[in-house]
């Protein structure tokens, strides 16, 4: 198993590097902006961080604070329709609120890790 994919308490934990965009936010259509971000799914959350690269480093607020907080709960992720991006790879993530993000990254193997881990937790949540 995977040493940053593992069950404690019950709920499944992963952290490492994605590239992801907010797509939708509460059921408006918003600008695309690509960017790297530090993922982690902790608790049924899972929260992207903002590239180091992209901040000042004196602004250590930017880093510490999650640029988007994702309640699992209710949510549903999949492969993103060819029409979403022309990037490879690519999943879509939509939450109860109405919020949609994309996630991507270059390695098949990567991603398909990510959908695993976050499709078996919003099950876990829905028979809780
Ligand atoms: O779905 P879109 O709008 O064609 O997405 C592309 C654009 O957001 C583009 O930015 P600007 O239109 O703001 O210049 C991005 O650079 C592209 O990466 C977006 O498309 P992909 O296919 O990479 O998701």
């Amino acid at each position: 198993r995977d040493s940053a994919d593992t069950t404690q308490g019950h709920l499944l934990e992963k952290a490492g590097i994605v590239n992801k965009t907010k797509v939708v936010d509460n059921g408006k259509k918003i600008r695309k902006n690509w960017s790297q971000s530090w993922t982690v799914l902790h608790g049924g959350i899972l929260t992207f961080h903002r590239d180091p690269k992209s901040a000042p480093s004196s602004n250590m607020a930017s880093q510490i604070v999650p640029e988007y907080t994702v309640e699992l709960r209710g949510a549903s992720v999949c492969w993103a329709p060819k029409e979403k991006s022309s990037k490879k790879n690519v999943l879509e993530l939509r939450t109860r609120q109405g919020c949609e993000y994309l996630m991507q990254y270059d390695t098949e193997s990567i991603i398909a890790d990510w959908l695993k881990v976050v499709q078996d937790t919003i099950r876990q949540l829905d028979h809780e």
